[in-house]
């Protein structure tokens, strides 16, 4: 059995970072954004090293954002709606072809963190509905195919499919996410996924308001 401390995966902590990144002009704090996701990133590490290269992704994503706040224009980068503005007015988007330079966009990078994000909201949802003899593997797999899947390769599908065979039965997953399966867990994994979604909302709508849906 997981010895479960600090250092391990709390869904409170993701709950509690997404809370503080909600501002109050529906607009979203990056830092606390960021926060969240390096919590949900010991959720995907905890599933294994089969879901390295996920992890990998979601690293590479974080640190090129990171690099933009910590960079000559940081201060631009500390809130989704500064950063979309900064990005748009100085050319840093590229609207039209795939990135060719290193740093690429915040705007562009993030978009493909927050799709990643509706992954994780169904997928702990399904969590949260599962019984006893459940499939954690076709709860991931679900989540994945209503969400992220439609903007991966099939290479890439492929992969993700793989891995998601790789999941162990309820029981153990639980406990290697060092969540009990009572109503305190339900309850709590119901708030942060409600949070999550939250913030989905308020990003959709931003980039829905940018036109910038489908950054490539
Ligand atoms: C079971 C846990 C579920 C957590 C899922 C959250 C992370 C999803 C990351 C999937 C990564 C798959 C491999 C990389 C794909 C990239 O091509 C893709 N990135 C994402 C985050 O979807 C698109 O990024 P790109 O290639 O346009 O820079």
């Amino acid at each position: 059995r997981e010895k479960c401390d600090n250092s391990n995966f709390q869904i409170n902590r993701v709950q509690a970072a997404f809370q503080a990144s909600l501002m109050k002009n529906e607009d979203i704090l990056l830092k606390s954004y960021l926060e969240g996701w390096t919590e949900l990133q010991k959720f995907i590490d905890a599933l294994g090293t089969i879901f390295g290269f996920i992890s990998e992704e979601v690293t590479s994503k974080i640190r090129i954002l990171i690099e933009h706040q910590q960079g000559v224009h940081g201060k631009e980068y500390i809130s989704m709606r500064s950063m979309i503005n900064y990005e748009l007015k100085n050319n840093v988007v590229n609207l039209h072809e795939l990135p060719r330079d290193r740093l690429q966009s915040g705007c562009r990078t993030l978009l493909r963190l927050h799709r990643a994000l509706r992954w994780l909201q169904l997928f702990l949802d399904n969590i949260r509905t599962s019984s006893e003899n459940d499939s954690m593997s076709i709860s991931c797999a679900e989540a994945y195919e209503q969400s992220l899947a439609k903007y991966h390769s099939w290479l890439v599908r492929k992969a993700a499919g793989f891995a998601f065979l790789a999941l162990p039965a309820r029981t153990e997953f639980l406990q290697i996410l060092c969540l009990e399966g009572g109503k305190e867990t339900k309850d709590k994994l119901w708030s942060a996924v409600n949070l999550i979604e939250r913030v989905y909302n308020v990003t959709q709508g931003m980039y829905a308001q940018y036109n910038m849906l489908e950054l490539p």
